[in-house]
Formats: C-alpha cells, sequence, structure tokens
C-alpha cells in the first residue's frame, strides 16, 4: 500500500469564505509555531535554531464559516548565501504572490535588519497582517502597546495583532482577520484535507527536527534527509531514510561513538512520527556524504529544494 496524504477529521460545508495566506517573517520570528497553533496539529517542524522551516508547506484550516490555505514559509534572510538558502528565499517571495492576504509575523520587542528587507518586498496590492509573535516572554503586558505603535510606522499593515503560539492567545483575532479578507466560494480541500504533502515529506522533516535539536549549531544546516523506502504493510509504516551531510567530519558526529547519536536521533524520530501518523513505525537510518550540496545548485533541486 502506497503512503497517505496526511488529513485530520473537520467539518466543511459549500458556500463558505475562501482564502490563502503567506506566513512569513525572518529566522526564528515563529512563524511555524503560529502556524501549528492556528492548525491545532503540529504540521511544520520547530526550533530554537534560525532557519529550521526549508519549505513552503500548505496547512489547511477549515471551520464552519471559512477554509484558509495557510503557506509557511522559511526565514528571509540575506546573510547566508549559498545556494540553499536562495532556493530558501526564492520560495518566500513566490508565496507572497500568491495568496490574499501575508501574514508578517514580527517578534515582540525585536525588529530586525531582515524584517525591514522583507516589509520592502511586500507587494504593494495584498493586504498584510502584522502578526505580532511571542508576547508570553515580554517581561510586562505593557510593553506590547508601545511595541505596536512601532510596527504602525513600519508600513500600513490592516492589523496588527498581539499572538503567542504557545499560550494560544490572538488566534481566533488573526484567523478573524483574516476572513475578513477571503471571499465566498466553495471549498478547494477535502473535509479531511491538512496538506498537501505525503507523509514521506513529513517523516524526512521529523528527522530533521530532531537534528536541530540534538545536534550542535553548525550540523544541521548542512544536512538533508532523503526517504528511500516508505511502506505500509497491516498499519505498520517501514521507513528507510538516509541522512545527507554536507562535510566528511560531520557523518561520525551525527553517528556518535558506538552509534549512539544517531541511535537516539531514530528513537525520537521514529516516536513522533508514531503519533504523527498514529501507528506503529520501524525506521532505519543511515548517515552518507554529499561534499558541499548545500553551494550546488543541481543537489539542492535534487534533494527538493525549490
Ligand atoms: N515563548 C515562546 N516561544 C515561541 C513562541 N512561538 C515560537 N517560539 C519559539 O521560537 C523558536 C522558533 O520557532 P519557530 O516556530 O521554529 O520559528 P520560525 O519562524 O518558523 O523559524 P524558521 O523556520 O527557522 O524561520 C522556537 O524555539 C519556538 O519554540 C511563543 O509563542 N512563545
Ligand atoms: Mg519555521
Amino acid at each position: 500500500m502506497s503512503e497517505n496524504l496526511v488529513a485530520k477529521n473537520s467539518k466543511q460545508k459549500s458556500g463558505i469564505l475562501i482564502g490563502s495566506a503567506a506566513v512569513i517573517g525572518v529566522p526564528n520570528a515563529g512563524k511555524s509555531s503560529l502556524l501549528n497553533a492556528i492548525l491545532g496539529a503540529k504540521l511544520s517542524i520547530v526550533s530554537r535554531k534560525a532557519q529550521t522551516t526549508r519549505h513552503k508547506i500548505l496547512g489547511v484550516y477549515s471551520d464552519d464559516k471559512c477554509q484558509v490555505r495557510f503557506l509557511d514559509t522559511p526565514g528571509f534572510q540575506l546573510e547566508h548565501k549559498s545556494m540553499l538558502n536562495s532556493a530558501m528565499n526564492r520560495s518566500v517571495s513566490s508565496s507572497l504572490a500568491e495568496v490574499d492576504v501575508i501574514i508578517f509575523v514580527l517578534e515582540a520587542g525585536l525588529i530586525q535588519k531582515n524584517d525591514l528587507k522583507l516589509i520592502e518586498m511586500f507587494p504593494g496590492d495584498i493586504p498584510v497582517v502584522c502578526a505580532v509573535s511571542k508576547i508570553d516572554q515580554l517581561a510586562s503586558p505593557n510593553v506590547v502597546l508601545p511595541f505596536i505603535d512601532k510596527v504602525k510606522n513600519l508600513y500600513a499593515f490592516v492589523d496588527i495583532i498581539p499572538t503567542s503560539a504557545q499560550r494560544k492567545q490572538g488566534l481566533d483575532s488573526l484567523i478573524a482577520s483574516i476572513q475578513s479578507k477571503c471571499s465566498l466560494g466553495e471549498p478547494v480541500h477535502d473535509e479531511d484535507a491538512l496538506t498537501d504533502r505525503p507523509e514521506r515529506f513529513f517523516a524526512s522533516e521529523i528527522i530533521r527536527e530532531k537534528l536541530f535539536h540534538l545536534m550542535g549549531d553548525e550540523i544541521p544546516y548542512g544536512v538533508t534527509v532523503e526517504i528511500e523506502e516508505f511502506k505500509i504493510e497491516k498499519g505498520l509504516r517501514s521507513i528507510n531514510a538516509t541522512i545527507v551531510v554536507a562535510k566528511s567530519a560531520h557523518k561520525g558526529m551525527i553517528i556518535g561513538a558506538q552509534g549512539s547519536k544517531l541511535k537516539s536521533i531514530g528513537t525520537k524520530a521514529r516516536v513522533e512520527m508514531e503519533y504523527f501518523f498514529d501507528g506503529k513505525v520501524f525506521l532505519k537510518l543511515w548517515v552518507k556524504v554529499k561534499k558541499g550540496w548545500v553551494d550546488d545548485s543541481q543537489s539542492v533541486k535534487y534533494f527538493g529544494y525549490e
């Protein structure tokens, strides 16, 4: 049996509000966490390190009144100039052109140079909502309003909404703001659709997330994960995956003494996959070196980065 598309249960009606929204912002702004909180599902991987998301990822939000196609995007930045980073930035700019609303995620209290660069890229004819993220981290709620005043001077945002993915604050206001830019139509996606990516994509993302969590600062940036085999038999998913590194020295670091590091990456990934797929998983991991792949446009494309 081939793999499934990832789905969830949701109600669906015809003749509801339909729209699309790109979630954009600098690396680490909290875009993926915000989208996951809105969807009530961990669709997009999250880490405290910047540049965790590398792909444009569709997340479908459906309720009684609306269906919104959200696009999570990689963090936009201009400091790192590898072919992989260029592909990531391209997926940000292409998302801006294909949606009804832009959700600009800006970490509370923090306006960075790349935020200003990103604002310059906004197409003038698409409404932009600013989601001020991580407000739970602020020392006092009193600092929110002065920050919003600063944000008002950056761009003519249609709304500026304080949010916290961690405490699930501001999510309803954000949905209401997006809804006000949607138009009546027929749902594009089935009632149980959550995304258009197949399970194997999420399997590779979950492994990559564990590398972000368990490896030092440098390694995750040169790593990609290839799913060599993905089989479902009697509810058991058998997955063979290769972790591809850009430098020979990184291979041994990922494997660890007597394979201990790779084992814990595999265990953590398997446990999360079993939760995500709601079924047993048998996961086999290998590590392979493909020197300098992040700077080679063909390899970047080959590994699925746009
Ligand atoms: N306290 C707090 N931390 C948050 C919140 N949202 C996100 N974070 C943390 O911020 C870090 C980055 O979150 P992500 O959701 O991966 O951010 P991102 O913008 O998708 O990052 P990239 O994909 O790397 O561009 C993680 O450590 C999250 O746990 C929040 O509402 N409150
Ligand atoms: Mg992300």
